[in-house]
């Protein structure tokens, strides 16, 4: 019944997870022993575990996407202090140990973090700002948010039991394939994609039927707030992308379990037709963050400029602009695979253009600002900060988007720096700034003003601090 299951799933010779799953066991028990002796498990149950109603699941997604956070982020220090160690030494992490943190901080990163984050938003307000009681499909809706959740427990329980995936934060075969990843580590991985996938997915098309289907009186489409037009653009990617997502995984599955060949070296594999198909996923899923986080800025920068937004039905049209080309760049991932000159340069041509509705965004929000009357609250300062980090971020993927420069630049730190600037950057400025402007809305209290601020400065300089020299270290050929 345990299938590869047994005691020596449990690294009882290794202390760093054993240790780090202990403290975690000892603080689950205390909360739960806690929630208990108190006497809210039947509160908690009732009223927010299996509750449907959006504004609680919202909450839920943003809680996950913080715990996952901290997790996420360990990761990231224990790559760098492994890293800043181990010049000339074997540092504190074996190899295969290296791996799979660093295998991890990715994808819980994206899937675990960024994406229950906006996710989470979008289920808190839209309903709201369409003046309506509820998403389309309530109970959907709760499913989806487990399954999200089940998923992200399933990375962690990885972290003890067995091993994670040592592929990077993509699966990419042949390394994913059985011959050279034999262990549990990217069935862990397919697992936890497949069954969050599958919640994405249908939080995806609840989101889309609610916008589409379930607005208030008057609430014409040209009337609805542009947070709602980026969650429709964005779920609408969701619901196209998704499945592609899904489908891919269930062939590597197929690959790795019953003996199928789609991405293996021999009896006729292509290892290239899995990277064509996650990234027909992974490009628009970078637009399923950012145009939500778009969205909060244009709501954040209309507010406390005292203004109506700039160019509103420009703003629309970028929108929809982006989401439709988002899904005519995907080979720019792979342009060293070989593809020949002319498809690579349309596929540059096509990624360059993105940044064109991508800078009419960037014009409204400065024309919101100019002749309005600027409060330099916390969500502006992220939204302000977010728009000169995003503007570097940008140009080098601009950079990256010419098929010459890619095959110097390509799987270097330069590479690396760009996407983190424009998650961190894009999304998850954007995500803090949606998160203190509407916390209000969802607590019914403001939160401490100066702590905002001065979370913001630590979080913008230490940015800056690390990510500024991996563009540097990147040209210099790391
Ligand atoms: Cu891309």
């Amino acid at each position: 019944m345990l299938g590869k299951l047994d005691w020596s799933a449990i690294p009882l010779g290794q202390p760093i997870p054993l240790v780090a799953a202990g403290l975690v066991l000892v603080a689950i028990l205390g909360v739960l022993i806690w929630v208990f002796a108190k006497g809210y498990f039947p509160y908690l149950w009732r009223e927010w575990i299996t509750s449907v109603d959006h504004k609680r699941i919202g909450v839920m997604y943003i809680l996950l996407a913080f715990v996952m956070l901290l997790r996420g982020g360990t990761d990231a220090i224990m790559m760098r202090t492994q890293q800043a160690v181990a010049f000339h030494s074997n540092g504190y992490l074996p190899p295969e140990h290296y791996n799979q943190i660093f295998s991890a901080h990715g994808t819980i990163m994206i899937f675990f973090v960024a994406m229950p984050f906006v996710v989470g938003l979008m289920n808190l307000v839209v309903p709201l700002q369409l003046g309506v009681r509820d998403v389309a499909f309530p109970t959907l809706n709760s499913v989806g948010f487990w399954l999200t959740a089940t998923g992200a427990l399933l990375v962690n329980v990885s972290l003890v039991v067995g091993e994670f995936a040592r592929t990077g934060w993509l699966p990419f075969p042949p390394l994913s394939e059985l011959t050279y990843s034999p262990g549990v580590g990217v069935d862990y991985y397919i697992w936890a994609l497949e069954i969050s996938g599958v919640g994405t997915l249908v939080s995806g098309i609840n989101l889309v039927t609610t916008v589409l289907k379930l607005r208030t009186r008057g609430m014409s489409y040209l009337r609805m707030p542009m947070f709602c037009w980026t969650t429709l653009a964005a779920n609408l990617l969701i619901v196209a992308a998704f499945p592609i997502l899904t489908a891919t995984l269930t062939m590597l599955m197929l690959d790795r379990y019953f003996g199928f060949h789609f991405f293996t070296n021999e009896a006729g594999g292509n290892m290239m037709m899995f990277m064509n198909l996650i990234w027909a996923w992974g490009h628009p899923e970078v637009y399923i963050l950012v145009l939500p986080a778009f969205g909060i800025y244009s709501e954040v920068v209309a507010t406390f400029s005292s203004k109506s937004l700039f160019g509103y039905r420009s703003m629309v049209l970028a929108t929809m602009a982006i989401c439709v080309v988002s899904f005519m760049v995907w080979l720019h991932h792979f342009f060293t695979m070989g593809a020949g000159p002319d498809v690579n340069a349309i596929f540059g041509v096509a990624s360059m253009i993105i940044a064109v509705p991508t800078g009419v965004k960037i014009y409204n929000w400065l024309f919101t600002m100019y002749g309005g009357r600027v409060r330099f609250t916390t969500p502006m300062l992220w939204s302000i900060g977010f728009m000169i980090t995003f503007m570097i971020g940008g140009l080098t993927g601009v950079l990256v988007a010419v098929p010459p420069a890619d095959f110097l630049l390509h799987n270097s730190l330069f590479l690396v720096a760009h996407f983190h600037n424009v998650i961190i950057g894009g999304v998850l400025f954007g995500v803090f700034a949606g998160v203190t402007y509407w916390f209000p809305k969802a607590f019914g209290f403001r939160l401490y003003e100066s702590w905002g601020k001065a979370a913001f400065w630590f979080t913008l300089i230490g940015f800056y601090m690390t990510f500024m020299p991996l563009y540097v270290l990147g040209l210099m050929g790391v």
